[in-house]
């Protein structure tokens, strides 16, 4: 067992200063790689739909603890992504909200801090935050690879286009085709229909959400628990993608469609080949009884369309409350590309965290060693 659990927390406003990960429980010894850390961050900034923030950041990580020559050394590690549009104790710039949005946190946010000014609520509920948590989770990542587990994620679909991928064969060839996608589809046909809901939804000064999916490829079986209901790793994961701003539900295999099936045709049957127990089919999405069964993980989550509507929405002045229109702050008309990076990424860290619970070391070379990896 590793000194302590894997832990990642978040600090930051979207308009302060920087957004910093806090980092606990990584095994020294791990290579980290700040150009994979940065290419996936700027993955995380594009997508057809962003709005202007995306032109004024370029975000970059500065890593301030816990790495030594370009190794983990065991301590506590915090990474840092500076925002260039700092300017939180600008009251001209950055002035008081007193018109909730429906959907975002500012309503439910002020209600419980006692406030009129939305403000402070929204700059912390902002997903801004996900920059800070998409580099801790780059981080989760390269400590996957360096054990031989690949993550994959794509935007599947948005209103009525629904675009599956078989992930399987050539993964650098699959993320070629996502990253030459606006919306990180590897069809070219999906996301022009995906490109054109986005831009009717702009005109219409509306917004649209969108499905996202995450594989895991490479997990050894028996990872998360049956033990521990809160512990098993669909709960892990359910919570973790719950976790992302503006996400409304997760799915695990073939999730919310098992009530469309008997169990005969539900249940992945049990074969063995000679040397290790294979799967035919896998509606699990690899996990059954709460722990990895040794195929591929697959969660898919779905986030709402973005809250913040050029046309505003119906609304409340919390100060006089008068009927007025939700305040309209510059914003994204789709962030679901966007959002299946930080997917990616949110599910690295948990997977990462249950890699460690099972086969955790004080060095990447025991968690090596426990895995029997050369
Ligand atoms: C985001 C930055 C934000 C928004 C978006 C996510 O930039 P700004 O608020 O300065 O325009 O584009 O935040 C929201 C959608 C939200 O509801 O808060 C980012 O970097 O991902």
């Amino acid at each position: 067992m590793g000194v302590s659990d894997l832990h990642v927390q978040t600090a930051g406003e979207s308009h302060g200063p920087c957004g910093t990960a806090f980092i606990t429980g990584m095994p020294a010894g791990l290579a980290v790689d700040t150009d994979f850390i940065n290419s996936e961050l700027r993955r995380r900034q594009g997508g057809y739909g962003r709005g202007g923030r995306q032109r004024i950041e370029c975000d970059v990580v500065e890593v301030t603890a816990g790495v030594r020559l370009g190794l983990t050394t065991g301590a506590p590690i915090v990474l840092q992504v500076p925002n260039t549009d700092s300017r939180l104790d600008d009251l001209e710039r950055t002035p008081p909200m007193h018109r909730p949005r429906p959907g975002h946190a500012d309503l439910a946010g002020s209600l419980k801090y006692d406030t009129d000014d939305c403000r402070n609520v929204l700059e912390r509920a902002s997903a801004r935050e996900t920059a800070a948590r998409t580099a801790a989770g780059a981080l989760a990542r390269l400590l996957l690879r360096a054990v031989g587990i690949e993550t994959f994620a794509y935007l599947r679909g948005l209103m009525d286009v629904d675009a599956p991928v078989v992930v399987t064969g050539d993964l650098e060839a699959l993320r070629a085709a996502r990253d030459a996608s606006e919306v990180y589809n590897p069809d070219a046909a999906a996301s022009a229909a995906m490109i054109e809901h986005i831009r009717t939804a702009k005109v219409e000064k509306d917004t649209v959400g969108g499905l996202c999916e995450v594989h895991v490829l490479g997990c050894p079986a028996g990872l998360g628990t049956c033990m521990e209901r809160m512990q098993t790793l669909d709960s892990r994961l359910a919570g973790a993608v719950m976790s992302i701003q503006a996400f409304k539900g997760v799915e695990i295999g073939l999730g919310c469609a098992v009530i469309t099936r008997n169990g005969s045709d539900v249940h992945d049957p049990i074969e063995y080949d000679g040397q290790r127990y294979v799967r035919p089919t896998n509606n699990a999405g690899g996990i059954e009884g709460g722990m990895t069964n040794g195929m591929p993980v697959i969660v898919r989550g779905a986030m709402k369309p973005i809250s913040t509507l050029l046309q505003g929405l119906p609304s409340v002045d919390m100060r006089t409350h008068e009927s007025q229109q939700s305040t309209y702050e510059r914003s994204d008309v789709c962030a679901s590309p966007a959002a299946s990076v930080v997917m990616e990424h949110v599910v690295a860290i948990e997977i990462a965290a249950a890699l460690l619970r099972r086969h955790g070391g004080d060095t990447l070379a025991q968690v090596k060693a426990a895995m029997n990896i050369e």
